[in-house]
């Protein structure tokens, strides 16, 4: 599946607004065919938007179950004789879909995109009538888990349900002989830059290849559906300048002669391509065969009001401060992040970790991190061979969403699940195995978590990178900073010995903003500080540590309980996106200390 682009000979038509809605609060809108015609009884919602904060009672806010969307739309005239679909960028966390009453399909998993085809129900100059219901409730075979006890929803990750359309939704028009998708692979070879690509079309007709750089000048060209192009001197992609070349792809009337310009064009695709390799070499992460520092944060789509719906202006603002900061790195934790965020990354040269919604496979964690759940995690009952397929399928779609991004360096295919059991050694080794099949390139690993140490998981042996979310000094030692870096140190000292790249996916201190205390106390922004002090020193003691990312960038909303006040507040930023006094600090090391490449 090919993201929809508008070129020569395909076009989109961006369906947000405000759509018919209704919560199906007595589960009967089946039964009564909500689908058939317009949505009784219903309200408006904003389309791309998380629902749940636009609702002034509580049981709406956090309604579960099937959420109804409906809008009307008219096909344009124009697009007769073409393919015509619905590009829904993300339905949370599942969605069926009809077009005048008519079944078209559904697809399982939020925060992916998914695209049905109109079919017959397509008939150009007509208004259609659209209808999604999409479905919130988790279960323990969904991804993320969860599971409805008393009729109340639980899981098992610390941020909060936000769910709905909360990305765009398009009507797409392609031709029916077409690209289908491509595959791009860059290497390096002295200055020269190769780009290979691989190209699926439906259609007879040669394909012509054309990669020019950002001031359009033609660098080379090659026709074939396996493609190798050669760049001279290549303006590499690097963390900090995401240079891009556009590859442009036409597939050609059958019969006709690629070399010809004048052949006819029936399908045109523009791929962005950056140049750049990356390797794990022992201890060290290499990008372009450099040694590479990440630093930076672990994130959440999250924002008040909209939740997680994608929103051009405060994504631009969050990296703002991530380049006021000195970042040079995110994790999508914990799902897939917006397309329009990884544009973004791919153009700035940010380096992400790309996370599946694999989060809370770990009945030993509560929703933060104490207690326990009371259910065995990998059971014929609870996580089982359903939740490993859709897994599986997951991680498929990540890659293939994903698989063309520069900035993206590794795949961290779960946070945090449990990992210290045959079980769960058991449930990742196929998974490792899906991610390596759909993408050989990347570098492949998952989010260890404190309960499962060195010496106690059995899954970070499958992983290039060893990734640790640790808390000594929080979690544990709590205010004890003398013994949080002695036990963080022999900790880490361990893991060295592996003889992987380690970086510190998470580590972090909850701070209410303006708490001040000159004898620094756990919630303090000066505890935050001297947190952060320590947790540096262990890591610029270990050569192994080659990358460090603070929990959080900015405060973020999670479920109720008494281990949050309003919001988990380990952000470096607010929630509205004003610094603490750590993130002056983290300034500091970062620009100065610690600029982009590897330490040394
Ligand atoms: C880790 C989780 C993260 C939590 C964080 C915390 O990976 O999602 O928000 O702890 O407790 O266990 O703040």
């Amino acid at each position: 599946m090919l993201r929809p682009q508008d070129t020569p000979t395909r076009e989109t038509k961006i369906l947000d607004g405000l759509w018919a809605f209704r919560l199906d609060r007595d589960g009967v809108g089946d039964g009564q065919g909500w689908f058939r015609g317009p949505l009784p009884e219903a309200g408006k919602m904003a389309v791309p938007a998380s629902f749940n904060d636009l609702m002034t009672d509580a049981a709406d806010r956090e309604f579960h179950g099937d959420i109804w969307y409906q809008r009307s739309v008219r096909i344009p005239r124009r697009w007769d004789a073409e393919r015509i679909s619905l590009y829904v960028s993300s339905a949370t966390h599942r969605a069926r879909v009809w077009v005048d009453g008519t079944y078209l399909g559904s697809h399982e998993g939020g925060y992916l995109p998914f695209e049905l085809d109109l079919g017959e129900t397509a008939r150009p100059g007509a208004e259609v009538l659209v209808t999604i219901c999409v479905n919130n409730t988790l279960t323990f075979q969904s991804i993320p888990p969860g599971v409805t006890e008393d009729g109340v929803q639980r899981y098992f990750h610390d941020f909060f349900n936000y769910a709905g359309l909360d990305r765009s939704v398009l009507l797409t028009a392609t031709p029916r002989e077409r690209i289908e998708d491509i595959t791009v692979v860059t290497d390096i070879d002295g200055p020269d830059g190769l780009v290979r690509a691989s190209v699926e079309a439906a259609g007879e007709g040669p394909l012509r290849a054309v990669l020019r750089d950002v001031e359009g000048a033609e660098v080379a060209r090659e026709n074939g559906r396996e493609l190798e192009l050669r760049v001279p001197a290549a303006h590499l992609w690097a963390p900090g300048d995401g240079y891009l070349y556009e590859l442009t792809l036409q597939l050609l009337a059958p019969g006709s002669d690629a070399a010809d310009d004048r052949a006819a064009v029936v399908d045109e695709y523009r791929q962005d391509v950056g140049i750049r390799t990356v390797e794990v070499r022992g201890t060290e992460f290499l990008i372009n065969g450099e040694p590479f520092a990440f630093t930076g944060f672990g994130m959440h789509e999250d924002h008040a009001i909209d939740g997680k719906q994608h929103n051009d202006a405060l994504m631009l603002r969050d990296r703002a401060m991530i380049d006021w900061i000195g970042a040079t790195s995110v994790r999508t934790s914990h799902y897939p992040y917006s397309e329009e965020f990884m544009d973004h990354a791919d153009r700035t040269g940010l380096v992400v970790i790309d996370e599946t919604p694999a989060v809370g496979l770990n009945m030993g964690l509560g929703g933060g991190i104490f207690g326990s759940q009371g259910y065995t995690t990998f059971s014929p009952e609870t996580c089982n061979d359903e939740t490993q397929a859709n897994h599986a399928q997951v991680i498929r779609d990540l890659v293939a969403r994903d698989k063309n991004r520069p900035s993206v360096v590794l795949w961290s295919i779960a946070n945090e699940p449990e990992s210290e059991t045959a079980a769960a050694e058991e449930y990742f080794r196929p998974l490792f195995e899906v991610a390596r099949e759909a993408d050989p390139t990347r570098t492949v690993g998952f989010v260890n978590v404190m309960m499962a140490p060195h010496g106690r998981c059995r899954v970070s042996a499958m992983a290039d990178v060893i990734m640790l979310n640790r808390y000594y000094g929080w979690y544990i030692n709590t205010g004890d900073l003398v013994a949080a870096e002695k036990g963080f140190r022999a900790e880490l000292e361990a893991w060295a010995g592996d003889g992987k790249p380690i970086i510190i996916t998470e580590y972090g201190a909850d701070t209410v903003p303006g708490l001040h205390q000159l004898v620094p106390q756990p919630w303090s922004e000066e505890y935050q500080i001297a947190y952060m002090e320590m947790c540096s020193r262990v890591f610029d003691g270990i050569d192994a540590v080659v990358g460090e990312q603070v929990w959080n960038f900015a405060d973020f909303m999670t479920t109720s309980g008494i281990m949050r006040v309003g919001d988990n507040k380990k952000g470096v930023f607010t929630r509205d996106r004003e610094p603490k006094a750590v993130a002056h600090w983290l300034r500091t090391r970062w620009t100065e200390k610690l600029p982009i490449a590897a330490k040394g």
